[in-house]
């Protein structure tokens, strides 16, 4: 077998990007994962979602964040699990999760109630779920017990860049056994700066001595390792974010010529919830929610899951013949 390739972003990442305690623990753990369900038959997809995290001193109390509410990330871990897939979900720490979404914009103490439920005996008695707050408690309840105890979902959790890289470069490793049966759907919304180790302050940066200047450096583009060294089989989608819809598709064929991965979801942050374009290097399928598909509470995540489960499973077919 080859040897695999030492990247100069290999060097870069392990020189001024902090390594998180646990990598090698959760590597593991993500290995183990993706070879039980590969041998199961099923595919795994490795889904990165939430914003990252960059702080200004290592004892930090400021830091820079990347937009993103991890919507994106857990409705599509839904709709993989619901394809078949086992999913990865490396997620920012309380971004939204799977399942628990649905209920994210719920006070607790608002959907709870005493049995009975009317006046001076209630408050003594058992708790149990208001109904009127959380009509499809049940429902929800039901398909997280089965992925539970379908051992179907494994989270992990990012705060700071540094973890983010770090823990996606273990995924990465982890998956590469699988060769094509793994799947990574970058939704993650991902600084482009960073202050490096070497050059952080440790203590809390003082406004005694004046205005604050910052000079951040570049991430290193990690799509290029992932995809050429680190998981040169798999089918490796990423996502393009950005304001002005003028620039989007050329920015996301930039992308696919720039790092010969299989697709970019490219996305205008005011209407990504309803408006999307898929674009690999031969096809450009845009994905639009109606009113009436708004109305039927049809998400645009159902369909980006639907149009990339087909083309794995292309991909797939084309590396067996
Ligand atoms: C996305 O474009 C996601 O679709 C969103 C989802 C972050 C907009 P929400 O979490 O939003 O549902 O609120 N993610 C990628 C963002 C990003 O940082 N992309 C980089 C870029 O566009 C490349 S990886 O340059």
């Amino acid at each position: 077998m080859a040897e695999p390739r030492i990247s100069s972003i290999d060097g870069k990442l392990a020189e001024e990007f902090a390594v998180p305690s646990h990598v090698e623990e959760v590597k593991e753990k993500m290995s183990a994962f993706a070879t039980h369900h590969a041998e199961a038959g099923r595919r795994v997809v490795l889904i990165t979602s939430g914003g990252t995290k960059v702080p200004l001193e290592s004892r930090t109390v400021r830091f820079l964040d990347n937009f993103s509410s991890g919507r994106r990330g857990a409705s599509s871990a839904e709709y993989f699990i619901d394809s078949g897939y086992a999913v990865i979900f490396l997620h920012r720490h309380r971004s939204l999760y799977p399942y628990t979404r649905m209920f994210s914009t719920i006070n607790m103490l608002d959907a709870l109630q005493f049995r009975g439920g009317d006046g001076e005996s209630s408050t003594a008695g058992e708790v149990v779920i208001n109904q009127q707050v959380l009509p499809n408690i049940g429902k929800v309840l039901t398909r997280y017990q089965e992925v539970i105890e379908g051992q179907v979902l494994l989270p992990i959790e990012f705060s700071t860049l540094s973890e983010y890289l770090h823990l996606l470069k273990a995924a990465a490793q982890a998956l590469s056994t699988i060769g094509s049966k793994a799947m990574f759907y970058l939704a993650a919304a991902v600084s482009d700066f960073y202050i490096p180790a070497s050059e952080m302050p440790e203590h809390k940066i003082q406004s005694s001595n004046g205005p604050l200047q910052l000079s951040l450096n570049m991430v290193p583009k990690i799509l290029s390792p992932l995809v050429k060294d680190w998981a040169p089989q798999a089918f490796v989608i990423s996502f393009k974010l950005e304001t002005d819809a003028t620039i989007l598709l050329d920015k996301a064929r930039r992308a696919l010529d720039t790092y010969r991965h299989q697709a970019v979801v490219a996305n205008v942050l005011d209407s990504r919830r309803g408006y999307v374009v898929v674009v690999t290097p031969e096809t450009q399928a845009e994905l639009i929610l109606t009113e009436e598909d708004a109305k039927n509470e049809v998400e645009i995540e159902e369909r980006i899951v639907n149009n990339l489960t087909s083309a794995h499973n292309q991909f797939i077919s084309q590396q067996l013949g």
